[in-house]
């Protein structure tokens, strides 16, 4: 098939730190009076920190002042920050690592797509950054997904179209971007994109690069 890139999506696709994020929002809303169950939590994968408070403010009716607004953005990160205080290598989703390697040895170039601020520092952490030909996150985006500019900006970074590189994620706006930017988008680990994205794996260990080489 021809591709030469593999760009990452990282929550919930490198590291399940989706129910840390998930924990830190939940008790964000609770503090609000606001109350935010798991699949709630679905709309928010993949959905960056201020959309995902205004979110959660507009599912409880809420509008607060801007003071507050970054207040409570601050409280969410510090919980989640420190709920992910040990995460280390062991912590790869299954798959991960293998897929690293076996795409570096075949000469594919590796990106990293992510909504998340803290993507620099959680690659570092898992041992994994030296991997990545480029790493557009949180910080270096404009529109979040579902555009697609974070992976546009990867496969531009890398000097690739986006017919050439693939976009692994498992949230529906990561799908939404991927194909709203000509990518060939592969679900993982979510069953809910299954007939959303081009194709779709339960794990990265069931995923066969060969096929796509
Ligand atoms: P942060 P991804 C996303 O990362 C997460 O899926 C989402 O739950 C989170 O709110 C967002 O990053 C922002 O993260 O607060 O760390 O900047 O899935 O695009 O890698
Ligand atoms: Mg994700």
């Amino acid at each position: 098939m021809g591709y030469r890139a593999l760009l990452f999506d990282l929550d919930g696709v490198i590291v399940s730190t989706e129910k840390n994020h998930f924990h830190a929002w939940k008790k964000t809303a609770n503090h609000l009076g606001i109350s935010f169950s798991e699949k709630d939590n679905e709309a928010l994968k993949g959905v960056n920190r201020v959309d995902s408070l205004k979110h959660i403010l507009a599912l409880g009716k809420r509008i607060v002042p801007d003071e507050e607004f970054e207040a409570l953005l601050h409280f969410k990160n510090e919980e989640y920050l420190s709920s992910i205080e040990d995460l280390c290598i062991k912590d790869l989703l299954p798959g991960v690592f293998d897929l690293l390697n076996l795409a570096k040895n075949k000469g594919f170039n590796i990106g990293l797509g992510s909504s998340s601020k803290n993507a620099p520092m959680i690659l570092e952490r898992l041992e994994i950054a030296a991997y990545f030909d480029v790493v557009i996150d949180g910080n270096g985006v404009t529109r979040p997904k579902p555009d697609p500019e974070v992976f546009l900006n990867g496969a531009k970074r890398l000097g690739l179209s986006p017919s050439e590189c693939l976009v692994f994620e498992d949230a529906q706006s990561g799908i939404q971007a991927a194909k709203a930017g000509g990518f060939f988008a592969i679900g993982v680990g979510n069953p809910w994109l299954l007939g959303l994205a081009d194709d779709y794996y339960n794990s990265l260990t069931e995923f066969s690069l060969e096929r796509y080489a």
